[in-house]
């Protein structure tokens, strides 16, 4: 990208953070989006979260890829065109490309067009000859592939992480409807989903002893301090992490350690001691919700596999 083409989508972003916080600080229950968590700091800190003792999702998944690979490729069959949803570092497309029979593509989708640069490197480097096609979308947004990807039998979806967790379960039914009109007639998507297990398991993974968790999230404010002008007394707020057992759902917040104000874009925002700003949602799933939901979005369960201790799956699913 050019200087003067990167200086603009930097300066639209930041309106759009604007914009979004003071929507989220307005709003009787304060809130704020949990993709601005995302920023060159916070997915440092998130890569770390995924190496801690307490944050089981990543490695578990990676281990039922591991054992399951070889069924995972028997379902799916040969000649697949991979497609993944915000591929992240590639690390996981990687054991999935070296699992399945002559896979002829790799197509990362993200909106950003730096974060896709990571994981077609990696996938580059280790498939010498293997094309490798990263596409500029909003995969929130319904998105063309330009085509079927060159003698591919399928296009299979992959969205790794249990990032269909973050969505809340009528977002989550919306992209899977979009991903299935992207990747057209007889579409496979493996899809990984984190499981409904012990709060104390669950809160620990996301309040980590060493407070990595802690400083992902309240990197938040250092962000709207850093790009939207705000006044956030870091020292003013303390991470906490809630199972939300009606909604099935770890929620991330930031509480006011005391009564305060904050000054954003021209305005004043008061907090009460204790006051939250809710920040994400991470929902876990019952095998039956997971069903359910694929069902709503188009989808049909063709198999599932999961670790020993039932800590997490991953699905692959027909449209
Ligand atoms: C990216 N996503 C699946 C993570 C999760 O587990 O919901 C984000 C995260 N937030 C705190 N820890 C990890």
């Amino acid at each position: 990208m050019s200087t003067a083409l990167a200086r603009d989508a930097a300066a639209a972003q930041r309106g759009a953070l604007l914009a979004d916080a003071l929507a989220g600080l307005s709003a009787p229950r304060k809130t704020l989006p949990c993709k601005w968590l995302y920023d060159a700091e916070g997915a440092r800190l998130f890569e770390a979260i995924t190496r801690l003792p307490e944050y089981y999702p990543t490695r578990t998944e990676m281990q039922i890829l591991a054992e399951s690979g070889a069924e995972m490729s028997r379902a799916i069959g040969p000649d697949a065109a991979v497609v993944e949803f915000g591929p992240g570092d590639g690390v996981k497309a990687v054991q999935l490309l070296r699992a399945l029979e002559r896979p002829v593509a790799y197509l990362p989708v993200d909106i950003a067009p730096e974060w896709l640069e990571a994981a077609a490197a990696r996938v580059a480097a280790a498939f010498p000859g293997l094309p490798v096609r990263p596409v500029v979308a909003d995969f929130t947004r319904a998105f063309a592939l330009a085509g079927r990807a060159e003698g591919s039998a399928t296009h299979l979806g992959f969205f790794p992480g249990s990032t269909i967790g973050n969505f809340t379960p009528e977002e989550a039914v919306t992209f899977l409807r979009r991903a299935r009109a992207s990747l057209g007639e007889g579409a496979l998507m493996l899809l990984g989903a984190d499981l409904v297990k012990e709060k104390s398991v669950l809160e620990a993974a996301y309040d980590d002893a060493a407070g990595v968790t802690a400083a992902f999230n309240l990197n938040l404010l250092a962000r709207l301090n850093r790009e939207a002008g705000a006044d956030f007394a870091l020292d003013g707020f303390r991470h906490r992490a809630v199972w939300n057992p009606a909604a099935e759902r770890v929620e991330m917040h930031l509480a006011s350690r005391r009564a305060q104000s904050v000054r954003l874009g021209g305005r004043v925002f008061r907090f009460a001691a204790g006051e939250t700003i809710h920040t994400e949602n991470s929902h876990k799933y019952r095998p039956e919700r997971l069903r359910e939901l694929a069902a709503a979005g188009g989808w049909r369960e063709k198999a599932m596999w999961t670790d020993a201790a039932g800590l997490f799956s991953v699905w692959l699913l027909a449209a």
